[in-house]
């Protein structure tokens, strides 16, 4: 049985007072869910403390990247450690936009899943193609190299701490969305690489994320092969993002 679970991803959004409102939102209508779906807020870090106070353990917690490195000179940096010491279970790792305005390669997500798994969070793992790779046909390359490469330091024991998000690049906070049916074909082709690379393919949870919304989250959920979603612009108004939580089947 795989976890089922919509992540909110605030990007480089939110404040205190979001923090207050939002949360005590969701967590009193999510106490209400009885899809069994797992509600997970990734504030930016900042505000980890202050949303994990107001999640109060109903909601689970993440942010949205930690350093490769386990402490030290690293001005500006959050660890793993720090993550999971504040009450965070998940991180999310080579979203999109980490790899593409801040440079990180295959190599560095494969290192920070290695530090997320020893501190012994989730790694909600990021992998997507752009247009122009769509286009080329190369999207299942792609996606499937990214998948191969980010998990090369996953011991065996921790494939439990493993979570997949699709996101095609030309999806994101662009209002486009793949149709359910795409969507449902990349996150079969990601169980197959998931398979060859070892991994026990089919307990791990793949998440769809781009643009989705209320009005296109019940269609992508029914699919057999998607797990959940990893939301960003919908997440940041309660009911938006409640109404994502409930489309879970
Ligand atoms: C994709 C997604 C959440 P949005 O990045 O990570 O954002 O839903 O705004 O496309």
């Amino acid at each position: 049985m795989r976890r089922k679970i919509v992540a909110g991803n605030w990007k480089m959004n939110g404040s205190k007072d979001l923090a207050k409102e939002l949360v005590g939102c969701v967590r009193s209508e999510a106490e209400a869910l009885d899809n069994g779906v797992e509600v997970v807020i990734i504030p930016p870090a900042i505000y980890v403390g202050d949303v994990v106070e107001q999640a109060g353990g109903k909601l689970a917690v993440g942010v949205q990247n930690v350093g490769q490195w386990s402490s030290g000179a690293y001005t500006g940096e959050v660890s793993a450690d720090m993550a999971k010491d504040q009450g965070c279970e998940y991180a999310l790792v080579g979203h999109s936009e980490r790899r593409q305005l801040f440079g990180e390669s295959d190599e560095l997500v494969a290192a920070k899943v290695e530090r997320l798994l020893a501190s012994g969070l989730t790694a909600i793992v990021c992998v997507g193609e752009t247009l122009d790779e769509r286009e080329a046909g190369r999207a299942e390359a792609v996606v499937a190299s990214q998948v191969k490469a980010a998990l090369t330091k996953v011991a065996a024991e921790q494939w439990g701490q493993v979570v997949i998000a699709y996101e095609p690049v030309w999806a994101i906070g662009t209002g486009k969305t793949a149709t359910a049916e795409d969507a449902q074909a990349m996150h079969a082709a990601i169980r197959v690489t998931l398979a060859e690379a070892g991994a026990p393919a089919e307990s791990i949870s793949l998440l769809y994320g781009g643009s989705v919304k209320a009005d296109n989250a019940a269609a992508l959920f029914a699919e057999p092969d998607i797990d959940g979603g990893l939301i960003g612009g919908a997440s940041l108004k309660s009911e938006d993002f409640v109404s994502i939580c409930r489309a879970m089947p």
